[in-house]
């Protein structure tokens, strides 16, 4: 989509630091960490939230959370001690930027309930 800030990162418009990339997802730490590793994954193609998700992408749905966020926590460390996965969505869920992503983030103890 022309006027997203996530869909110039996936195509390397705006640079970003990388931590994963394949065909179909990106991954980059977030300029603003919230923890000591923070990083967002997203799809390449652009998708508003989770509740814009169709059936068509369930197979991306899956790839990110079956695949690609799991590797990416082996790969930091994350796994044994544990970390957090968030997806923000919509107005009230304080999604912020309207292209789908998930948070990572890890490395130091999360409190509940978030704010
Ligand atoms: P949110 O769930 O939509 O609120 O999260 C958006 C995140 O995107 C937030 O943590 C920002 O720091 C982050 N971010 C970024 O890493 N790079 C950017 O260019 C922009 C936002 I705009």
């Amino acid at each position: 989509m022309a006027d997203c800030i996530f869909c110039k990162i996936a195509q390397k418009e705006i640079p970003s630091t990388l931590v994963y990339e394949d065909e179909l997802v990106a991954a980059f730490k977030d300029l603003e960490p919230q923890a000591p590793f923070h990083a967002l994954v997203i799809p390449k193609k652009h998708v508003e939230s989770i509740a814009a998700l169709k059936a068509e992408d369930k197979e991306l749905a899956a790839h990110i959370l079956c695949d690609v966020i799991p590797q990416i926590a082996e790969e930091q460390g994350l796994t044994e001690k544990g970390f957090r996965v968030v997806a923000n969505t919509g107005e009230e869920g304080g999604q912020t930027v309207k292209h789908l992503h998930f948070h990572i983030l890890g490395g130091r103890s999360m409190q509940w309930p978030p704010g």
